[in-house]
């Protein structure tokens, strides 16, 4: 063994010893050191960087652990949270390539006081789960093709490896093994396409849940005009694509927050054509939050994979003002966080959150604060619903490249 290869090896092991270290629980209230009088945060939630106080410190989502997942294959998680910062594929106000930052941000008070979710009954910081931070896929911002496909091949090498827990049981991927989940913070929702790309090759086709003010099935001529076919794929158009590409079980999806002007009824048919259902934002004010609920959960069904996209937008933009095309008449922080938490039990897979674009925020934070808590409620169904070994789906046919 050389000189290089014995130094790149003690580098990759003490690499995988800190993450095992922040990643362990019993490990990580532990400080040890010189300054240790110094170090007083060390409650059970506080993912890693225990050192700092929650306004100090490298923000990652909640305060998880960093570790350099795309660099090192080796290693492993059960909840990966991975930003894309792409956001050339807008219609209106651009800004969401700031959105993984500005969400970490937003998220830095989630565990302050532990990060024990009282609905829902379980700690996503504090569970069987291991979740880390794995930073950003680097994403040019000068080539829209390029980029789509560095976030496609980023999130499939997150997404195809073996997890930390139950790495060796059988699980939903086409080939039958248990994978890890992936969260990824947008970004302009774009990138959903290129993540149902990656999810497809584990998965096969998908049930999507869609929480959104708008369709985003619209067709190329219809959004955008379509001068190129670079053009034709934007945030308006990507389910159009990934429903043409059998990205999408076929009528199983549902749109949720819906109240966006349209071309004409046809854009209604056409999003039918495409597989959704659509649940406006204003039969909150009929059915109420259970009944949205029952909607969502009667289309999806109980042996779907889901994928679950997240557009800020479905909130009103009272609650999440900094996105890129508000819409007023959308759900409140609290409505949108209690449909969340009734999809406990549905089988998802993986998960974004889209068109954060901080720079049009309140000096108070609200869209970036809202975003982090409703993916808090995101981690923890996945976290209550136990690794994707648990999960009794339908499989689809095709085979994998696993
Ligand atoms: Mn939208």
């Amino acid at each position: 063994m050389n000189m290089v290869t014995r130094t790149l090896i003690s580098v990759l092991l003490a690499a995988a010893a800190a993450v095992t270290a922040h990643g362990d629980h019993d490990e990580q209230h532990v400080i040890a050191g010189p300054h240790q009088g110094l170090w007083y945060n060390t409650l059970p939630g506080d993912g890693g960087t225990q050192a700092d106080s929650v306004f100090s410190g490298i923000s990652t989502f909640g305060r998880l652990p960093y570790a350099p997942c795309l660099a090192h294959k080796d290693i492993n998680y059960d909840i990966a949270f991975i930003g894309a910062p792409f956001d050339t594929g807008t219609s209106y106000r651009p800004g969401a390539r700031f959105g993984p930052s500005g969400i970490r941000q937003g998220s830095r008070r989630l565990n302050l006081y532990g990060g024990y979710n009282v609905p829902l009954e379980t700690n996503p910081f504090d569970s069987w789960a291991k979740v880390l931070d794995c930073g950003d896929i680097p994403v040019t911002s000068y080539d829209n093709t390029f980029a789509l496909h560095q976030i496609e091949e980023g999130h499939y090498s997150i997404l195809s490896r073996a997890p930390k827990t139950d790495a060796h049981k059988k699980g939903p991927s086409l080939a039958g093994k248990t994978l890890p989940r992936v969260i990824t913070l947008g970004g302009d929702h774009t990138i959903t396409l290129p993540l149902l790309r990656s999810i497809n090759r584990a998965y096969g086709p998908v049930t999507v849940i869609h929480f959104d003010s708008h369709l985003d099935t619209w067709r190329p001529k219809v959004f955008g005009g379509s001068p190129s076919d670079v053009a034709s794929i934007n945030h308006g158009t990507y389910f159009y694509h990934a429903s043409q590409e059998g990205l999408l079980r076929n009528d199983t999806n549902i749109h949720a927050g819906i109240r966006t002007t349209l071309s004409g009824p046809s854009d209604y048919e056409n999003d039918g054509y495409c597989g959704f259902e659509i649940v406006e934002a204003r039969e909150i004010d009929i059915i109420g939050t259970e009944g949205i609920i029952k909607k969502i959960r009667d289309r999806v069904g109980e042996k779907n994979p889901v994928y679950l996209s997240l557009d800020i937008d479905t909130l009103d933009p009272a609650f999440a003002p900094a996105t890129g095309t508000p819409e007023t008449g959308g759900w409140s922080t609290r409505e949108l966080r209690t449909i969340l938490r009734g999809l406990e039990g549905i089988n998802l897979v993986a998960a974004d959150i889209v068109e954060v674009a901080p720079a049009y925020d309140t000096n108070a934070e609200h869209t970036t604060m809202a975003a982090a808590d409703a993916l808090y409620e995101i981690m923890s169904i996945m976290v209550k619903k136990g690794p994707l070994s648990v999960l009794d789906i339908e499989p689809a046919k095709e085979t994998s490249d696993l």
